[in-house]
């Protein structure tokens, strides 16, 4: 069936009075309590049998998204906990791993969680900081999403295990015999991976109003040309045709003989992007601090060509705004060096992300900065570790880096001198190249073999 043709049934769908809506298949109990209700109950409920030493929290599933917190791993990990608990009855809890006061970094969130009825996310969801008192992580499966790989820093008792994954990143091939579904395709957002296994669901028009901003945030709102691709864009009319905005707003076609409409067109899908774009990209209020820590994301590499292969820790933070902006003059390796220090950092990537001032032309930057302070081992060798970085990444052709303007040794002129520990590169590269792109990149020039 063509796109349109099924534009054109899911505006059929809608328009009709709710008596006549075409049975369709359920395997779900029809949604009585609201999101926000199964969430606090959940959330109330697990750690009640956290507290229990019986050893109930081995019943549940923590479902995961990544550390860098986004509305896509937010509303992918709640969409899924939901599913697991309610249309699989397996107990399943959405835990965030962010402290809960860093919600308030990404105002994005903050709007679409309140556009899906939880106003009150900081007592409604659950952070890892709140399990932080328990010396070893109390519940011991887990389901992945919007990632494929189990931080190491959950060590239960029990061996951990994987008991599900839905991403949308470079698949690292874990879990191949415990996860089911384990589900690793590209897509805009993971977020549409989920909405495909709930095709046969009668779900929550909240949960649909989540998932389908997660989306719109990022595919850039459906816009043809950019993110979206055919799974995110089916996922979406599925979630029209369930959301609580298309219900309310009634801004579907009316009239037979009008063609139908892309969501992308539809005037409420327009302004929910927008706004939720507008928010995401205002961080006005953010320091540099916060600018490095509000979506950010961290990795082990084990180096198989230095003497006793030694393991080094990365850190990559996505920024929306030009380095100009807000770490010029040494404020880049300042901010850098104290962030790198408090998470144990050996590298830091910046990869920032925004508009050019003439023609509104997308452009990134990357500036990586390498610390010397504390080796991973003893004589480790700075200088190879330092070589590798700088030829792989200027060898690379997708990244296509080319040496920064203004601030390709970094943003002072005496680096060394006013920060001894640090090596700085700052280029510009790609400008489609996303932290997706670059974090796999990063993982081949560290772990290969080859010097
Ligand atoms: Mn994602």
């Amino acid at each position: 069936m063509s796109f349109l043709n099924r534009m054109y049934r899911l505006s059929t769908f809608v328009r009709i009075p709710r008596m006549y809506e075409p049975q369709r298949q359920s395997i779900a109990p029809a949604a009585a309590a609201t999101l926000a209700d199964f969430l606090s109950s959940t959330r109330e409920q697990y750690l009640r049998d956290v507290q229990d030493a019986s050893g109930k929290a081995q019943n549940w599933t923590v479902v995961m998204g990544n550390e860098a917190g986004d509305l896509d791993t937010i509303a992918s990990s709640i969409a899924f906990a939901w599913l697991r608990t309610k249309v699989h009855n397996q107990p399943s809890i959405s835990l965030l791993q962010m402290d809960r006061d860093d919600l308030d970094l990404r105002a994005e969130n903050l709007h679409a969680l309140s556009l899906a009825g939880i106003s009150r996310p900081k007592d409604q969801l659950l952070f890892v900081t709140d399990l932080i008192d328990f010396h070893t992580f109390p519940s011991h499966k887990f389901a992945l999403v919007d990632h494929n790989r189990l931080s190491s820093s959950f060590n239960p008792k029990e061996e951990p295990v994987v008991v599900a994954l839905v991403d949308h990143h470079a698949d690292e091939n874990l879990y191949l015999d415990s996860a089911e579904p384990r589900i690793i395709t590209p897509s805009g957002s993971c977020a549409s991976h989920i909405a495909t296994l709930m095709d046969n669901v009668d779900i929550p028009p909240e949960l649909a109003d989540l998932l389908l901003s997660a989306i719109l945030i990022d595919t850039d709102g459906l816009k043809p040309g950019g993110k979206a691709i055919d799974v995110d864009r089916k996922a979406a009319e599925f979630l029209i045709s369930k959301s609580s905005f298309a219900l309310s707003l009634n801004t579907l076609q009316t009239n037979d003989t009008t063609p139908p409409t892309a969501p992308y067109e539809m005037d409420f899908i327009k302004t929910l992007s927008e706004e939720l774009s507008t928010k995401k990209n205002d961080v006005s209020h953010l320091g540099p601090r916060d600018l490095l820590r509000r979506d950010y994301k961290q990795y082990e590499f084990v180096l198989p060509w230095h003497p006793d292969t030694p393991i080094i820790r990365a850190g990559l933070s996505t920024v929306p705004v030009k380095l100009a902006d807000w770490a010029a003059n040494g404020k880049l390796e300042s901010e850098s060096e104290a962030w790198m220090k408090e998470r144990g950092l050996h590298i830091l990537g910046v990869l920032t992300a925004y508009r050019g001032a003439s023609k509104g032309k997308r452009k990134r930057e990357m500036a990586w900065v390498i610390q010397t302070h504390s080796p991973p081992t003893d004589n480790f060798n700075y200088d190879a570790l330092t070589k590798r970085l700088w030829s792989g990444l200027k060898a690379d052709e997708v990244l296509d880096v080319k040496e920064h303007k203004k601030f390709g040794n970094g943003t002072l002129d005496n680096i060394q001198g006013n920060f001894p520990h640090l090596q700085v590169r700052v280029f510009t590269q790609n400008p489609h190249a996303t932290r997706k792109v670059v974090a796999p990149v990063l993982k081949t020039i560290m772990e290969g073999q080859n010097s």
